[in-house]
């Protein structure tokens, strides 16, 4: 997907996916996204943190392959070099990787970035350094990510909502049951990554999940 077929894609509403195969039951990265692209997701975030460079590289080939064949986004987490290598749609930086200028200095003009973001002022800095979207969170508190900060509260989400333009994926904590008041509060993209790729049957929660992102 071009980076102008993401915009566009981000103008609607959708449900972000990210692969975390410790919390997937046993099932592989790429059995999990291609359960993610038949239920209709069409942005996956490769995102692996205890996994080698070889083994990230491998895995990335091919979910690259399944993602490309099914004309859906892939992003990769972290690794500028494997998301070039790979020729991934996007990368996805977070406050401790590189900055915007670079990643993009060296990834060109079609290279969809996102950034992590937990404040207002790293909202607007992500802005400012030409950032395609932000993620927004932990809204809630997560265990799926070791090198946490606290939850940012939900008053964060209402600045991003009423102050930032550009696209953000609400992040952290989200879940099947509090999903509608984040929707409420004006959250468009969300990424729910233990729901999801921890669901015993993925087609159903995600049928569930995308019926509430269409009613709020
Ligand atoms: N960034 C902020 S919270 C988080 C990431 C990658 C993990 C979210 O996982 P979950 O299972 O949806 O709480
Ligand atoms: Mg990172």
């Amino acid at each position: 997907m071009t980076r102008l077929q993401v915009k566009a894609l981000f103008r609607g509403k959708g449900l972000y996916g990210i692969t975390a195969e410790a919390y997937s039951r046993g099932r592989r990265n790429p059995e999990v996204v291609r359960q993610l692209i038949a239920a209709g997701v069409k942005i996956i975030q490769y995102r692996e943190k205890e996994k080698s460079k070889r083994e990230k590289y491998r895995e990335c080939l091919q979910l690259r392959e399944i993602t490309r064949r099914a004309g859906v986004a892939l992003v990769v987490n972290d690794d500028l070099d494997l998301a070039l290598l790979v020729g991934a749609d996007g990368l996805h930086l977070g406050q401790e990787d590189l900055p915007v200028a670079q990643a993009r200095e060296l990834g060109g003009p079609d290279l969809i970035i996102g950034v992590s973001t937990h404040s207002p002022v790293q909202a607007r800095a992500a802005v400012a350094a030409g950032a395609d979207y932000i993620g927004v969170g932990p809204l809630f508190a997560t265990k799926t990510k070791k090198d946490v900060c606290a939850p940012v509260g939900l008053e964060y989400l209402d600045y991003v909502v009423a102050n930032i333009a550009l696209p953000f994926v609400a992040i952290g904590g989200i879940k099947e049951h509090n999903l509608a008041g984040v929707v409420n509060r004006g959250a468009c993209w969300v990424a729910m990554v233990t729901d999801i790729v921890g669901a015993v049957d993925i087609p159903e929660k995600i049928s569930r999940v995308r019926r509430i992102l269409v009613a709020e």
